[in-house]
């Protein structure tokens, strides 16, 4: 069955990924990439490109309309971090884009949305080991807070409304194409840039913040596997816990220097490892791996290979053309 594609937030770290991905699959006239700026390059030349602001939705219908959209990705968000600098600005655009793409849902003018969640859903009352799908939800951040009430709301007008949508928790993720901006899961990426450039790096969290963490070509994968999935085995429509590997800054520095031996790390906590504090160690996405089979494939150690390989390669390519 062809599907028109519409990736709303697609200049972001997952957005820009997940572009790339469903273009190869569904071809690229069939997918529009659009973001708020035209700052990523590499997305902006690769294929249809349309500005679009996540908050209006006459621009966000309008698109839905001109394109004959049948699903949307709405990766537009304000992550943890910078969510804590801009409260009402996080709230504002990550209900506002939610409610605009339910409500096109709603009223049939799209058949399928894609809503990413989060661990932020999780606070400190949650159980921190191996947290499970179902259990109390005090997120303590207002990304958080915009995550779990979203949810709710999917999952509302899914029984109310029919409206097919769905979602998955991502952990922090891990990738060498876009940088991820505004997350307190940002560590892990920020530290294999400058472990390549620079051999050290100043870490925001404590050394033995243990966080779940996920490759992107895994959380692409599971992300397009329940967009693929039979409607009636996504059994939950709020959102699946997901789950991948975990692990903390000192042991992702223990990982580098096998690669990079003179690699250095100083630890200086800020505002963002109260964040980190607040969130699960380890999940439990039991219920993803039955209903729609989701299995991870990449370990820290896979990882470590993969973003180090990468990055020279980008860091050779920049240093050449300066
Ligand atoms: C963040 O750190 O805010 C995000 C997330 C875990 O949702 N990467």
């Amino acid at each position: 069955m062809s599907s028109k594609i519409l990736i709303i937030g697609a200049g972001g770290q997952i957005g820009s990924e997940l572009t790339y991905k469903l273009r190869q699959m569904y071809g690229e006239e069939n997918v529009i990439a659009t973001d708020i700026n035209r700052n990523n390059s590499d997305l902006v030349n690769s294929g249809t490109f349309e500005i679009l602001d996540a908050k209006d939705y006459e621009g966000v219908k309008k698109c839905v309309e001109t394109y004959n959209i049948d699903t949307v990705y709405l990766m537009a968000a304000m992550l943890s971090a910078t969510g804590e600098k801009f409260p009402e600005e996080a709230w504002n655009l990550n209900m506002d884009s939610l409610f605009h793409v339910l409500n096109l849902a709603k009223g049939k003018l799209i058949k399928k949305v894609f809503w990413p969640s989060s661990i932020a859903v999780f606070g400190p009352t949650t159980p921190t080991k191996y947290t499970p799908q179902y259990t109390t939800t005090e997120p303590k951040t207002v990304y958080g807070i915009t995550k779990q009430v979203g949810e709710r709301w999917c999952e509302y007008y899914h029984d109310k409304y029919d409206v097919d949508v769905r979602s998955i928790r991502y952990p922090g993720i891990i990738s060498w194409k876009t940088i991820p901006g505004g997350g307190t899961t940002d560590y892990a990426v920020e530290i294999y840039h400058e472990a390549v450039k620079t051999k050290s790096y100043n870490c925001f969290l404590k050394e033995d913040t243990e966080l779940p963490m996920m490759f992107m070509d895994d959380a692409i994968k599971a992300t397009v596997d329940i967009m693929m999935a039979e409607p009636e085995t996504v059994k939950i429509r709020s959102s699946y816990n997901l789950a991948a590997i975990s692990f903390t800054p000192k042991e992702v520095a223990a990982s580098i220097k096998k690669y990079i031996p003179d690699f250095k790390i100083n630890y200086v906590p800020d505002y963002r490892q109260d964040i980190a504090d607040s969130w699960p160690k380890s999940i439990n996405d039991s219920y993803a791996r039955q209903d729609w089979n989701w299995k991870h494939s990449f370990l820290l150690e896979d990882i470590t290979k993969e973003m180090i390989f990468q990055l020279r390669k980008t860091y050779k390519a920049i240093s050449r053309t300066s």
